[in-house]
């Protein structure tokens, strides 16, 4: 027996139970990865190897391999790699698969289409084989991170899980491809196999390229003096966004029912990019006016508040529109409706976006200070927003 075989024995001779997650260095993931060790689960996480660490936002609930009863295990794989998945699974033989690993981001799906068909549409295929093929039907249940913009050109307003589908990219196209198969094995199999269809989510612990971070980080860099203009795409757009530490409670949900189904989870609000990018500038004190239009459009500091914002005056223009962040097609607007989720599993998000743009916000102006502090001192500081 190999020390990862005996490891894995060890775990699954008591009653706990064992959660697989792709894409647990993501946001998602590590949010998930605490809340199931909060739970008592023993939690096996899959991340990619990469030349550089990978792994900062699970880095707190790290433990050391030297170490006897670990409960929680990251395990070197990719979701392009079937012999691979098929061994972590078989070594692991999860209670629940949580497939959350991706190339998740839109605009970067127009550049790497292939591969994000590989790894967002057959990488789904690839796990339920594996489960299929090591016979685990009837144990493993899997849930399957689906997407608003599967929605992409909506059909109706607002979106609910009876919303034909519309992709507008090959990031959705690949999604809507992965939700379809698993409804297939669901169907076809008998297995407990389910889609959470989620609206946008964000945190702090968002990647730094989709808009919401940008936004936040950005801005505090701004702020501190670290930077000077923000560039935006579609400042137009309109997104349902909610706190993701919401929505991974609904991805375990979703999974202790007695049958499985498929869910939209959104708050049923929406704002704009630009309300966004308002609302965060004012959190660090900066009055923003917003002229001209499309391409031409500006936001110029209209007033200075409190102490935040030592790095901007008045009259300064600080965001830019710059079109190499429009998408050669665009999901104008989204909006949810998980009245679904509130009715047959008691769901509600907590945290409004107000509250979520806070929360982001203040994190990223610590970051800002520390990095400004730092600056000051003679070091060199990177500051690449794209
Ligand atoms: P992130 O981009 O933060 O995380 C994606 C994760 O997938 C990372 O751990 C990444 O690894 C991993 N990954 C990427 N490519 C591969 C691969 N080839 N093999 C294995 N793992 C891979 O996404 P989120 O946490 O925001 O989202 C989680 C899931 O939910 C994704 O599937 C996303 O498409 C979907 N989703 C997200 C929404 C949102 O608003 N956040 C809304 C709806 C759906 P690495 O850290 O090395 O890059
Ligand atoms: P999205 O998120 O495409 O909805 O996908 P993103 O934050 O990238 O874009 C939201 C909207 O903002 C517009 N936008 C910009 N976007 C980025 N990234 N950068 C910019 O500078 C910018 N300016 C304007 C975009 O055009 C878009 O309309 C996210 C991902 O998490 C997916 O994985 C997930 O499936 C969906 O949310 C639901």
């Amino acid at each position: 027996m190999t020390e990862t075989n005996k490891a894995m024995h060890a775990m699954s001779n008591n009653s706990q139970k064992v959660a697989l997650i792709t894409g647990v260095t993501g946001q998602d993931g590590s949010y998930l990865a605490e809340f199931l060790l909060a739970k008592g689960y023993v939690v096996h996480g899959i991340k990619r190897r990469a030349s550089s660490f990978n792994t900062a936002r699970v880095d707190h609930i790290y433990q050391d391999p030297h170490v006897d009863h670990r409960n929680f295990v990251l395990h070197y794989g990719d979701l392009t790699d079937s012999t691979n998945l098929i061994r972590i699974v078989q070594q692991t033989q999860p209670d629940e698969i949580y497939n959350l690993g991706a190339q998740s981001h839109v605009a970067v799906s127009f550049e790497s289409p292939e591969y994000t068909a590989d790894v967002d549409g057959l990488g789904t295929l690839r796990l339920l084989e594996a489960i299929r093929i090591l016979g685990l039907e009837q144990k493993t249940r899997f849930y399957q991170a689906s997407t608003s913009e599967l929605f992409g050109l909506v059909q109706e307003v607002p979106q609910k899980e009876t919303t034909p589908f519309y992709p507008r990219s090959p990031y959705a196209a690949a999604k809507m491809y992965a939700y379809w198969i698993t409804v297939n094995y669901r169907e076809a199999y008998n297995m407990y196999a389910c889609n959470g269809i989620l609206f946008n989510h964000e945190s702090a612990r968002r990647g730094e390229t989709f808009v919401t971070r940008k936004v936040t980080r950005g801005l505090a860099n701004i702020a501190q003096g670290l930077d000077r203009c923000l560039f935006m795409g579609n400042m137009d757009s309109l997104r349902d966004w909610g706190h993701a530490r919401d929505y991974v409670r609904m991805q375990w949900l979703m999974l202790q029912q007695e049958q499985a189904e498929d869910f939209v989870i959104a708050t049923g609000k929406q704002i704009s990019v630009r309300d966004f990018v308002d609302r965060s500038a004012v959190r660090l004190g900066i009055q923003l006016r917003f002229t001209g239009e499309g391409v031409d459009e500006i936001g110029t500091v209209a007033a200075v508040t409190g102490d935040s914002a030592p790095g901007v005056k008045v009259g300064d223009v600080i965001v830019r529109v710059d079109p190499r962040y429009f998408r050669p097609a665009e999901v104008s607007t989204l909006l949810g409706d998980a009245t679904k989720a509130r009715e047959k599993l008691g769901w509600v998000p907590h945290v409004t976006v107000d509250e979520m743009i806070e929360e982001m916000v203040s994190h990223d102006l610590d970051l800002a200070r520390q990095h400004a502090l730092l600056r000051q001192s003679g070091y060199q500081v990177s500051m690449t927003s794209e």
